[in-house]
């Protein structure tokens, strides 16, 4: 891999954009390999993913100007393509994805933050949707996310003003779950990465699938999602484990991702 580093830290797993010459921005090459590293993530072992960059000022800057600045129309369809698959599978990846952001999260950088299920960012992060400026609209979900995440009033007016946020409005809107410094941002990601998990894999993922699939529909049929993914914890080992430690007082052995 030239631009991403994949690390298995026991239970969890760090995905780093690594292309810190020009602030982690995502070009092809960079998409692609974000895709076979998700592929290539062992389930049975990783539990929880954090995403984040390489160096200090960036987490990612964008998708690639240079690269896009060139591209045909079918040429453009067909990166569009490679960066909203790649974003839906970390959006729709079976185990929780945090997004560690630590500088500059910028177009398809906010983007792919917000792909992610959680995010939390060291108080030099910036946020921004800034392709008008470019003649562009936001095209890896922008549009839909944003609105989503942070009510539709405040997503217009920043895709309408291309306007950047420090970390702090990004906190106050509901864009991030938490600001900590430099130096703690790492150290807190991989903290609540061990947390989550820690608890029974198979319910995080129902946890997961019921919040997103829920999230699409209105609430008749969100309840009969919720209502699956419950019964479908039931008669697993680690149901039985969380149950039985709880009515014999004692603590949870272990759960075994069954
Ligand atoms: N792409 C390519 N290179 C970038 C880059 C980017 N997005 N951002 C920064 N770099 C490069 C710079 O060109 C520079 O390279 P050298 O000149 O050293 O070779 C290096 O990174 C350092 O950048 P600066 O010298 O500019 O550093 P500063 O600290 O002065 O400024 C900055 C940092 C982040 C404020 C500035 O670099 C900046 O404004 N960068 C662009 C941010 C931006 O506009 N990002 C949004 C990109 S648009 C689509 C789907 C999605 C998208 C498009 C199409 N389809 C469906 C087809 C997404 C679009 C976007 O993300």
């Amino acid at each position: 891999m030239e631009y991403i580093v994949y690390e298995q830290k026991g239970s969890y797993g760090v995905i780093t954009i690594s292309r810190e010459k020009a602030l982690n921005a995502l070009n092809s090459t960079v998409l692609k390999e974000l895709d076979a590293t998700l592929d290539a993530v062992n389930l049975e072992e990783v539990r929880c993913l954090i995403l984040t960059g390489a160096g200090e000022k960036s987490f990612v800057a964008g998708a690639d100007i240079g690269e896009m600045s060139t591209l045909t129309r079918a040429e453009g369809e067909a990166f569009g393509k490679i960066g909203n698959d790649v974003f839906r599978k970390l959006e729709t990846f079976p185990i929780p994805v945090i997004a560690a952001i630590n500088g500059f999260a910028l177009g398809g950088g906010c983007e792919i933050a917000m792909s992610c299920d959680i995010r939390i960012c060291s108080d030099n992060a910036v946020f921004g949707q800034p392709e008008v400026g470019l003649g562009i609209t936001p095209g890896f979900g922008g549009t839909q996310r944003l609105p989503r995440i942070v009510g539709v009033g405040v997503a217009k007016q920043m895709i309408y003003s291309g306007r950047n946020i420090k970390a702090e409005e990004a906190y106050r809107i509901g864009l991030v779950n938490t600001v900590y410094t430099q130096e703690e941002l790492m150290p807190n990601a991989e903290k609540l990465a061990a947390t989550i998990a820690k608890n029974a894999p198979i319910a995080v993922r129902n946890c997961k699938k019921a919040i997103n699939d829920g999230m699409q529909t209105d609430m008749d049929q969100a309840i009969v999602i919720e209502e699956k993914l419950f019964g479908g914890c039931f008669e697993s080992y680690d149901q039985k484990e969380g149950m039985t430690a709880f009515v014999e007082k004692r603590k949870v052995e272990a759960f075994l991702n069954k």
